[in-house]
């Protein structure tokens, strides 16, 4: 079957094509006003932000065929932002028009809890739909928004959402559909809608479950930190304390594309790959790598986040290359964040020194082209110890963990180029200032947990969510289950990050799913 995919040249839409491809479905880039029309049926994943789509559109010519598409009510589908402008505004553009095919407005979420709302949540269905064929009603399908959808018209709700407040999660008119949440990243479920939109067979229904609330899952993340070994082939490595030597040689702890499928399968919420050596080599050169992500796109539908080497550069020859344009190449080989490291310390640094935001960070540029939720700051801090809070400027914590000398305090300090380098900044205030810079999420490492199995840092993890809204990832140190039920219960991340204890296959995924939803911890069991 034939799709046409509404690619208006501002992101990711390659996660799309490939969970359509999967499907079977043969998928067209709509390139031309007039492909809208002859399409059988169309895809639009919204990426950016609700002011630069509606220009983009504009810009192309696609508004009046898109709005003559829809009002002859032919079959749609609209994710994300792709459902958002389907409404008159939003408050993410204050006075731009949106395609306005159905009443009402786009709404920002003013709620106690981290936003962007990102994460696994679940659906409450409104009415039945073709789309529900073959679910429970317990699934859970991938959001990650600031923003939702306030129709003026009630009986336009296919399914609602709890975060905070109840939300619209997903529209239906006729042969129009529109969801909030990323189907091509939603696993086997989201998987599921894809192909009840392409097949459009049989009856409406209602899945057997209908939820009373939903509830966003606390994610399993695993990583794979990714290098050249000592043959040049890569591979996924796992460091101590960040050293990925033993016996003089690289770890290799297995191929990346088989690793991160194989997690993939087994339930993880999402991969990362951290690319070890970006600082050193810079990844526009180091082909292997988009090619591993091109490759590991077309096989795994959860979300996929890449570091490593995001920063300004010049090559050899003397030509440059922005930050913005390394996190383009990524996105375009199929990543769907992208994670920063070095040069947070370096921005922040700068920030500091000159009392605010320079504007042109990598931060700043890619958060604005892309939305600040495909921005990662990775954090490699470790711990500082003093014997008081009064011989540091640097935010000092009490610590449980007395340091060699049985000091009392320690602060967090950051460090650049995988760990080899301290510098002058703090983990709370690096994490805080990226946050205002536009950063999505935070990605807290710990050097001294990293590869211990000694369980995370909890006070480390602690301090930095307390000091942002936007959600943190914990990771380094995981040993057991008992290590993610701690820190799900006695700090706020939202996610726990792996790597060691899943390649070394000490706990597998589906076992410790299955031993925190027994603890009471939300979970999605895929
Ligand atoms: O600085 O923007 O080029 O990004 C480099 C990225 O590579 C950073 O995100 C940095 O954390 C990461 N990195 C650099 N060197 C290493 C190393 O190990 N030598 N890995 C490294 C960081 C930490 C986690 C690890 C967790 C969980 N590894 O990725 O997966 O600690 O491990 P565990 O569960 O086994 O304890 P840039």
């Amino acid at each position: 079957m034939k799709v046409a995919l509404l690619d208006y040249g501002a992101g990711n839409v390659r996660s799309v094509i490939n969970a359509l491809r999967a499907l079977g479905a043969e998928v067209r880039p709509v390139k031309r006003p007039e492909d809208i029309l002859s399409a059988e049926r169309l895809v639009f994943p919204g990426v950016g932000n609700f002011g630069s789509i509606m220009r983009a559109l504009n810009e192309k010519g696609f508004v009046e065929p898109l709005r003559e598409y829809l009002r002859q009510n032919r079959p749609f589908l609209g994710i994300c932002l792709g459902l958002q402008v389907l409404f008159e505004g939003s408050e993410e553009a204050p006075g731009v028009a949106g395609l306005s095919v159905f009443p009402g407005f786009v709404r920002r979420f003013r709620v106690s809890l981290s936003v962007p709302h990102i994460g696994w949540n679940g659906i409450k269905p409104a009415k039945p739909s073709r789309l529900f064929r073959g679910l429970s009603g317990e699934e859970k399908f991938y959001f990650v928004h600031s923003y939702y959808v306030d129709p003026a018209d009630p009986a336009l709700a296919l399914t609602r959402t709890d975060y905070g407040l109840e939300f619209v999660s997903a529209v239906e008119s006729g042969n129009i559909v529109a969801l909030q949440f990323h189907p091509e990243k939603s696993g086997p479920a989201g998987l599921k809608i894809l192909e009840n939109f392409l097949s459009r067979e049989g009856e409406a229904v209602l899945p057997p479950r209908i939820l009373e609330k939903t509830q966003l899952a606390k994610r399993i993340i695993a990583c794979l930190d990714v290098r050249s070994d000592d043959e040049g082939r890569l591979v996924v490595t796992k460091g101590l304390q960040y050293d990925v030597r033993e016996g003089g040689r690289v770890r290799d702890m297995g191929a990346p594309v088989e690793l991160a499928h194989l997690y993939f399968q087994e339930g993880a919420d999402e991969i990362t790959f951290l690319n070890i050596t970006g600082f050193r080599h810079f990844p526009l050169k180091d082909q292997p790598m988009l090619e591993v992500l091109r490759r590991t796109s077309e096989r795994v539908f959860v979300p996929l986040t890449i570091g490593g080497g995001i920063r300004d550069f010049t090559d050899r020859d003397g030509r440059s290359y922005s930050a913005l344009e390394v996190a383009s190449a990524y996105f375009r080989a199929g990543a769907d964040k992208v994670s920063i490291g070095s040069d947070a310390v370096y921005i922040v640094e700068d920030y500091l020194r000159r009392g605010g935001a320079s504007g042109n960070s990598s931060i700043e540029t890619i958060s604005r082209v892309y939305g600040r939720q495909a921005v990662v700051i990775s954090i490699d801090p470790k711990r500082r110890y003093v014997k008081s809070p009064s011989e540091t400027e640097h935010p000092v914590i009490e610590t449980e963990i007395p340091g060699p000398n049985g000091e009392r305090y320690c602060w967090f300090q950051c460090t650049v180029k995988g760990g080899r380098e301290a510098r002058d900044v703090d983990a709370v205030t690096l994490a805080r200032v990226c946050e205002e810079l536009g950063a999505g999420e935070i990605l807290l490492n710990s050097i001294d947990r990293d590869g211990t199995n000694l369980g995370y840092d909890l006070e480390l993890i602690q301090a930095v969510s307390e000091a942002v809204s936007i959600p943190v990832i914990a990771s380094s140190g995981a040993g057991s289950p008992e290590h993610f039920y701690e820190v799900f219960t006695r700090t706020r991340a939202e996610a726990a990050l792996a790597a060691g204890i899943f390649h070394r296959r000490e706990v597998e995924i589906p076992a410790l799913k299955r031993y925190l939803r027994e603890k009471g911890i939300e979970v999605r069991l895929a």
